[in-house]
């Protein structure tokens, strides 16, 4: 009987383990988005992610030089042209968030925009 309850625990214990090993394994995991701009729009132009996740964004203007600003999250990177830029930032805050080009790119510029979701 006793050996069955510590066998018992010993499985419960392991399965636990697995278990909340896999859970950190989701929330560190980076999650990784490529991305285009080009005028005046970005492609994706809405993100979805989950809170407490590192977002990668792996960004290629391809037309012309923009950039991308992300107020809340304390983002702002210029993009050179045909040049892949990346920038990482963690999603702490839920709520939907607002994106944009940082770099006058012509007459669509102010449009150039796009939403991150964080669920
Ligand atoms: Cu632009």
């Amino acid at each position: 009987m006793r050996r069955i309850t510590i066998g018992t625990l010993l499985v419960l214990g392991l399965g636990l383990a697995a278990g909340s090993q896999l859970f950190a394994q989701d929330n560190s995991a980076v999650q990784e988005i490529k991305m285009t701009a080009q005028r005046y729009e970005f492609s994706p132009n809405e993100i979805h992610v989950k809170q407490g996740q590192t977002v990668r964004l792996v960004l290629t203007a391809t037309d012309h030089t923009h950039g991308i600003e992300i107020k809340e999250f304390h983002v702002k990177t210029k993009l050179p042209q045909g040049e892949t830029k990346t920038v990482e930032f963690v999603a702490t805050k839920k709520g939907m968030f607002e994106f944009h080009c940082s770099e006058f790119c012509g007459l669509g510029h102010r449009k150039m925009k796009g939403k991150i979701i964080v669920e």
